[in-house]
């Protein structure tokens, strides 16, 4: 009995003691997400004929970036000319807009019409 008791208490102190460390995590946690949020990067990265990610969310007046890693051109537009479409993007070349107001905004590739993406940009 008496060994089960100290046991017990054993056990306790190792719970008490994940608890904290994962209440630490924790707070690092939303640390790190509130720093980063000023300076936050939306890239879509066109490669392979896709665009990356497929579907990306974005607070209104946040900027988007594509950037073109393959070697073909490609371009974003905007299928209900929500944003200005962008040039053709030569490979490494970059296109950014700034999210306007909040909804779905469809693009595609005019070269690749197959080529697709959304951007959902929810209010700020
Ligand atoms: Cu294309």
């Amino acid at each position: 009995m008496k060994t089960l008791t100290a046991t017990n208490k054993k056990l306790a102190l190792l719970c008490a003691i994940s608890f904290l460390n994962l209440s630490i995590f924790a707070f690092d946690g939303e640390m790190n997400e509130a720093r980063n949020t000023g300076d936050k990067q939306n890239r879509i990265e066109i490669k392979d004929f896709a665009f990356n990610p497929q579907i990306l969310t974005v607070k209104s007046g946040e900027q988007i970036t594509w950037i073109n890693r393959d070697d073909e051109p490609h371009t974003v537009v905007s299928v209900e000319k929500q944003f200005k479409k962008s040039t053709a993007l030569d490979t490494d070349q970059e296109f950014t807009i700034t999210a306007g107001a909040p909804g779905t905004y469809t693009y595609f590739c005019s070269v690749h019409p197959k080529m697709t993406g959304t951007i959902v940009v929810v209010k700020s």
